[in-house]
């Protein structure tokens, strides 16, 4: 017998039935495949001449999920549910045999097997709860009948993969067969099988895990409280704890039925449909109109880097992690001295803590050199300046780095608002110099603004871009404007933040707003964190903001136990009572009549600025997509993912409602808020600016 359609195909060869699974690039459940699996199944059932099963995928992985391009459109084809329950319930052996990953709906489908056998390079795990839902087709139910309660929760809740060796050890593998060999390893485990009269082994009837944890319903208690932090805001870690504890408390069947009923909310609210859309914005990042995938790239085989400052530091250790020599350049043997100790320290703390080996630190230390002479700067294939900002002193530093820069060098600046095509002039080659700028702490951030300048080869613009994984960094093309995405979009609300304050709300209600919507920290908390005194000086003070009377009154922070907020010795901020006497003494000096703000009123004078000036940016062409403006503000600042970024946000809000309050406020309060062509555009048709909300 051999039966097959564009996405399965069957041999029976000797009594083994050899399931192919063929849907490219990552043989996804589509509609089509969950149906040709089902059918092929009952092929093999009909089938005297099978004895077992093969389940196996052809190309680089095992099926890595549902395809999460059909979510939210009408059902089709068998239900993933069912295709899983006739895998299950075959009156012959089904042995899994997975390479590469094998993901959410992917792994619930081994489960479903009687057997799994997997090469050592192979990956297991349910991701779904990255995209906002929870496995959806028993991985709830199965997942702990087999690794117990624990390691199933920690599993589903962090949807992270589990290497094949510990797959193996907490029983979700039964075997590791030799890498390459394997279709004829599991084709021999499932002769093993046969001659040894192994049982049809079904998940569903492992119960002996669910007894035991039946009376001790601390550890879903335990469990919720010791992850409350990591869980803040997001909807599905509790719907993935809801479903492990059904498993543990209901028979088989009635667990099914409860994972559906939390499943299905969750996959129509908007956390997941931000979470899917930012797993697409996150792969869409890549792809640049006018630079196809074959545009070449050049090697980025050593790097050279100026200024050992925070930033330099940091952008080093990028490098280096990724095996990449580095050479940083200082005008002062001091400051590079410095520089160097704490790239050490930082490592060594990293160590410390058990997730660096202390040989990684020595071989990285070792990839570094230090020199206080640009002319060390003449081999490198890229050179990021990370100096002060300063027009002048960049446009310097670029000159001498063009005399002393190899040719073909990559010219990077690190600047984080100037004229990239300005510092591009201080140079006989435009062509090399582009923009590369990190986020602080630049060996955590993620993300990384690729700034196109105007006359960037191609070439080199597509190394930038290629580079930017290779460092563990989500990298995001944008164009020459000042503070290009991030920054630009972000003094928006740094401006709206301290008006705010002036009118009526208080620092803490500003920062409380922004924390409860899902970032990190307020801007009133970042900047206690980082010192209120970076560029003031006491010389230079003209005692007229907030932030220059904090300064005078040596309130500068965190490191000196207050600022906006008083600190106690373990660093809790609480409201401060001075700070609260001064807002309320600066209004006045204003002439401001101070009045109420609530929650809602605080975050939209926050984020409608900022969309809207997203909305100018994407009209100026200064990024490529609204999604790219969007993964920024996820990879760079901590917008969280269950909101998808200020444009998939705008959407959920309508452009209607954004413009409606920018004009309110271009009325009442000045031009700054004069809307954008382009949301005015969008409010007037109903389009959406990513069209995913
Ligand atoms: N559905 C649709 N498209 C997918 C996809 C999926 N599940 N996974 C990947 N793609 C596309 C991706 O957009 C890209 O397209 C291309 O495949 C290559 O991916 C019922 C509810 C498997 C580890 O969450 O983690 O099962 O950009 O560039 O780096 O409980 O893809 O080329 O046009 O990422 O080698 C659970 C998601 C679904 C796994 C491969 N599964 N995928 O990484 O390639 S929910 C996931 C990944 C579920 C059940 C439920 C990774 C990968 P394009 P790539 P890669």
């Amino acid at each position: 017998m051999a039966a097959s359609d564009t996405v399965t195909s069957l041999a029976v060869e000797d009594g083994i039935a050899i399931l192919t699974v063929n849907n490219p690039p990552v043989n996804a459940l589509s509609a089509a495949l969950r149906d040709g699996i089902a059918a092929r199944i009952g092929e093999t059932s009909a089938d005297p001449a099978v004895r077992a099963v093969v389940l196996i995928c052809a190309g680089r992985t095992f099926i890595a999920g549902a395809d999460i391009s059909e979510f939210g459109k009408p059902p089709r084809g068998v239900p993933l549910a069912e295709m899983i329950a006739a895998i299950e319930g075959s009156p012959k052996p089904v042995v899994a045999a997975v390479h590469g990953t094998a993901l959410g709906g992917g792994l619930e489908t081994a489960l479903g097997a009687h057997y799994r056998v997997a090469v050592p390079s192979a990956k297991v795990g349910l991701p779904e709860v990255k995209l906002g839902i929870i496995p959806g087709s028993g991985g709830t139910q199965r997942l702990p009948r087999i690794v117990g309660v624990e390691r199933a929760l920690a599993m589903i809740t962090s949807g992270e993969q589990v290497p094949a060796a510990e797959a193996l050890a907490m029983g979700l593998l039964d075997e590791l067969v030799a890498e390459g060999e394997l279709l004829a390893g599991a084709v021999a485990f499932a002769r093993k099988v046969l001659t040894e009269g192994r049982p049809l082994r079904k998940v569903r009837d492992m119960n002996e895990k669910m007894e035991a944890a039946r009376g001790r319903p601390e550890i879903f208690a335990e469990f919720r409280r010791a992850n409350a932090r990591k869980f803040r805001g997001f909807d599905a870690p509790e719907g993935c704890i809801s479903a492990v504890e059904a498993a543990v408390n209901l028979p088989f069947d009635e667990g099914i039925a409860r994972e559906r009923e939390i499943f299905m909310p969750l996959m129509q609210g908007t956390q997941s449909k931000a979470q899917r859309y930012v797993f697409f914005a996150e792969r869409e990042v890549r792809k640049i109109p006018d630079l196809p995938d074959s545009t070449p790239v050049k090697p980025v085989e050593s790097v050279g880097i100026i200024g050992a400052g925070t930033m330099g530091g940091g952008i080093a250790m990028n490098f280096l992690n990724a095996g990449i020599p580095v050479t940083i350049v200082e005008a002062r043997q001091d400051n590079l001295d410095r520089g160097i100790a704490t790239i050490r320290k930082n490592y060594e703390a990293t160590a410390a803590k058990g997730r660096l080996k202390p040989a990684d630190v020595v071989s990285r230390m070792g990839l570094l050199t230090g020199s206080l002479d640009m002319g060390s700067l003449s081999s490198q294939d890229l050179v990021i300046e990370a100096i002060f900002e300063d027009m002048e002193l960049k446009k310097e530093t670029f000159a001498e780095l063009d005399r002393v820069a190899k040719t073909g060098a990559i010219l990077a600046s690190n600047t984080s608002y100037l004229d990239v095509d300005e510092i591009a002039a201080a140079t006989g080659r435009p062509e090399s110099v582009i923009g590369m700028h990190f986020f602080s702490p630049a060996n955590v951030m993620r993300l990384l603004e690729v700034v196109r300048a105007a006359k960037a080869d191609p070439e080199v613009v597509a190394t930038a871009m290629k580079l930017a994984p290779k460092i563990g960094k989500l990298g995001v093309l944008v164009g020459v404007c000042h503070g290009f995405v991030g920054n630009r979009m972000l003094a928006e609300r740094q401006r709206e933040a301290t008006r705010l304050v002036e009118e009526g709300a208080m620092p803490w209600d500003v920062d409380r707003v922004l924390f409860e919507f899902g970032l990190p920290m307020g801007p009133f908390a970042m900047s206690d964190l980082a010192g209120l005194d970076i560029g003031w000086s006491r010389e230079t003070s003209r005692g007229e903001t907030l932030r220059e009377k904090l300064c005078e009154m040596d309130r500068r922070g965190q490191k000196t136990g207050a600022g906006f907020y008083d600190y106690d010795s373990g660093r809790k901020a609480s409201p401060s009572p001075v700070v609260e006497r001064m807002v309320l003494d600066h209004s006045a000096a204003k002439g401001i009549t101070r009045r109420s703000f609530d929650d809602g009123a605080i975050l939209e004078r926050l984020v409608y600025p900022m969309i809207n000036e997203g909305a100018k940016i994407l009209e100026e062409g200064k990024a490529i997509r609204a999604s790219d403006i969007d993964m920024v503000w996820i990879a760079g600042y901590g917008w969280p993912v269950y909101r998808g970024g200020p444009m998939f946000y705008a959407d959920t809000v309508g452009a209607k409602a954004v413009l409606a309050k920018m004009e309110e406020w271009e009325t009442a309060i000045g031009p700054e808020f004069a809307p954008s062509a382009l949301l005015r555009r969008k409010a007037e048709t109903g389009e959406q600016f990513t069209g995913a909300a």
